[in-house]
């Protein structure tokens, strides 16, 4: 009895505390939940959206009355509404119940981030149509290139029991306008299109709904066959499409808002058309067709290369261009923003323009596969925006990739952009408290690409943690500064893919030979020897720069004019080379290399000077993670210019900090002691 007494006293003090635990569960959706004021939300029909729309505001909102009203004469505004206010009330208005969600949202992010809401008037109408989510997520609960725990999805519990995170989740992305996801990874299993499985996903449709999301596949392509015993999965052979048909028709059935499906197809040991002699197109149309009754689409991907044939940043151009206005109009190809793999810096993949007749998408990665995973402090807007913002050049000046892929340039039936998600099972969602900005950005950018990378980081730290400028100042500054730092430690001056190549995660510039692929090796990317660093692609080389409009082609072929920051991802460049700013490519090579590591150092510093404004939990973790960072970044400065030094026999400028073990010494760090949790 005595103990009794004392356990509940115990729960009883701790209340508080597990009231009030900062564990990043919220993510950003830190709304004040004591209105003060009027609570009044008047709308003007009912349904599941608009019931969700009026419990937030009913919940959160502080501020005078709110009317919903959906007016279907407003279909121009897509998902797209309208927020008005005048003396006595704020008018959201929209075509669509999802977009007077979307309002909600809006204005709730306004009160959150302390903006005025007396005189508002607020139109906004999405870039994109579809705003998706890629998972590569496996069915056994792995995720592909994850960081942040398992699975969200517990397929294994499905349909049956359905965790309280799935409605979570729908509200995260509903709350940044994302509106479709993919749930299976790309590297599919045909398993999913089983009927156990399409249960299993309808429940998860049947949830996500109601915030607008709808939910696409990754199809295996030997579907077919695999499933059910065809002979082959040829496009061209009757039984197979008809199999499609069916296939399609079984899954309307049960999800009628059903999105798509999203293909890799030929690609790193996937099936696909060409195993039959046919072609993408042939592949992607098969598809389409089935689907196109019930509006459905294919997004299918351009990230196929193989180790025979050319340089792998031409393979997407070479596989693709000839087939451009063969695709029905119901498919999208998505295509990687860089022309070989998310690595911390590339330029802009040139198919992106380069097909006049067939729709484009932009494939970004969320999750940081060469980014450091969810260990390093990446904020990704600047990546995004810098590929969003690229002149190709393709219709003239002014052809951005945006353009092209919003259907400003390109005339769409359906525009779309996709982000390889950073989501699992953790408590915090994303693994690294900052890596939530990365998922909360793309949302953001995906409604809006024209927002910039200082406003949604501004955003984001006032609804994640505070509005404190003391705080969101130099926190900002971090965040802003944060993925060229990275570029700085990893691999500057255009370097790229020099990643161990078994995790990604650390330095790997010496695998010469690990693979019987080639272009699976850092050498084949690096080319260092004794003349210089970098990766010839003008006319003496592979001659990828001939894939740019121009005057990119001359612009990049060019080592004169090619932008420092690319220099060594066009050019074998002379050790001795003298960059814009005079020094040599070697100096500035190990200048680069140092200002990464110091930017992590000052990250550090600048962290825990803001322990006064940010909860203990938040506090101690981030500060865990950015001592990670920090002996990363050394570990990637110091192996790649001892090693890069073996080549280019130069001393280290000498206000360089020296490394503290040697190259054989750093060769030998193992990856998996690296891979922190
Ligand atoms: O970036 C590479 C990854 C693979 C991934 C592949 C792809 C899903 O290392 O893990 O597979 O790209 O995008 O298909």
């Amino acid at each position: 009895m005595k103990n009794k007494v004392k356990i509940s006293i115990l729960i009883l003090s701790l209340l508080p505390l597990l009231a009030w635990a900062e564990d990043g569960s919220r993510l950003w959706l830190r709304f004040s939940d004591k209105p003060q004021q009027s609570k009044e939300i008047i709308t003007t029909h009912r349904s599941p959206t608009m019931d969700i729309a009026e419990k937030e505001l009913a919940s959160h909102w502080n501020g005078k009355p709110v009317e919903l009203r959906l007016d279907k004469k407003l279909k121009r505004l897509k998902d797209g509404y309208i927020i008005q206010s005048d003396k006595d009330k704020i008018c959201l208005s929209a075509g669509k119940d999802a977009g007077l969600l979307y309002a909600a949202y809006h204005l709730l992010r306004l009160q959150q981030t302390g903006v005025d809401t007396e005189n508002l008037y607020i139109e906004e109408i999405p870039s994109y149509d579809v705003r998706i989510l890629n998972h590569w997520d496996n069915l056994n609960g792995s995720i592909e290139r994850g960081y942040a725990g398992r699975s969200l999805w517990k397929w294994e519990e499905l349909p049956g029991k359905l965790s309280p995170r799935y409605q979570e989740y729908a509200r995260a992305n509903a709350s940044v306008g994302i509106n479709a996801t993919v749930l299976n990874n790309v590297n599919a299993s045909p398993q999913i299109l089983t009927g156990e499985y399409l249960h299993k996903v309808k429940a998860l449709a049947d949830i996500f709904r109601p915030y607008g999301i709808k939910v696409y596949l990754s199809a295996n392509f030997s579907s077919p066959k695999v499933l059910d015993g065809l002979p082959d999965s040829d496009p061209m052979n009757k039984e197979v499409r008809a199999w499609w048909k069916n296939k399609v028709k079984e899954i309307y059935r049960l999800i009628p808002d059903f999105g798509g499906f999203l293909v890799k197809a030929n690609s790193e040991g996937q099936p696909g058309p060409q195993d039959y002699g046919r072609t993408h197109a042939d592949g992607a149309n098969m598809l389409a067709d089935a689907l196109k009754p019930y509006g459905g689409i294919v997004m299918w991907r351009a990230f196929v290369y193989s180790p025979t044939k050319d340089d792998r940043a031409k393979q997407a151009c070479l596989e693709f261009m000839p087939l451009d206005g063969q695709f029905r109009d119901n498919v999208i190809i998505q295509i990687k923003n860089g022309p070989v793999d998310f690595q911390p810096r590339e330029p802009f993949n040139p198919l992106f323009g380069s097909l006049k007749k067939t729709a484009e998408m932009v494939e970004f990665q969320i999750t940081q596969e060469y980014l450091g995973f969810s260990n390093h402090l990446v904020f990704l807007a600047p990546l995004f925006k810098e590929v969003l913002d690229s002149d190709t050049y393709s219709d003239g000046s002014g052809s951005t990739v945006a353009k092209i892929t919003d259907g400003t340039l390109r005339p769409a039936k359906v525009t779309a952009i996709s982000g390889v998600v950073n989501t699992g099972d953790d408590v915090n969602w994303c693994g690294h408290h900052f890596a939530q900005s990365n998922w909360y950005t793309f949302g953001r950018l995906a409604w809006n690409h024209q927002l910039t990378s200082e406003q949604i980081a501004d955003e984001w730290i006032k609804m994640t943690f505070t509005p404190d400028e003391a705080f969101v100042k130099p926190v900002k500054e971090m965040m802003l500064t944060s993925r060229e730092a990275c570029v700085d430690y990893m691999m500057p001056l255009g370097l790229h893919h020099i990643f161990s190549s078994n995790h990604h995660y650390g330095p790997g510039p010496w695998e010469e030979q690990l693979h019987i692929r080639r272009d699976w090796t850092s050498r084949y990317y690096h080319n260092a020897d004794a003349e210089g660093l970098g990766f010839d692609r003008t006319k003496t080389g592979s001659n990828a720069v001939a894939q740019y409009f121009p005057p990119l082609d001359d612009t990049y072929g060019n080592i004169v004019t090619c932008p420092d920051n690319l220099i060594l991802w066009f050019h074998h460049v002379p050790w001795k080379y003298k960059m814009k700013n005079g020094r040599t490519m070697w100096d500035e090579l190990c200048y680069r290399y140092d200002a990464g590591v110091k930017q992590v150092r000052e990250y550090q510093k600048i962290w825990d000077s803001m322990q006064p404004y940010v909860d203990e939990q938040r506090f101690q973790e981030v500060q865990a993670k950015l001592r990670l960072h920090a002996r990363d970044a050394v570990w990637w400065k110091d192996g790649c210019l001892l090693y890069f030094q073996t080549y280019s026999n130069l001393p280290i400028p000498y206000d360089i900090e020296r490394s503290a073990y040697s190259l054989e010494e750093i060769k030998k760090v193992r990856p998996d002691i690296r891979i922190y949790k």
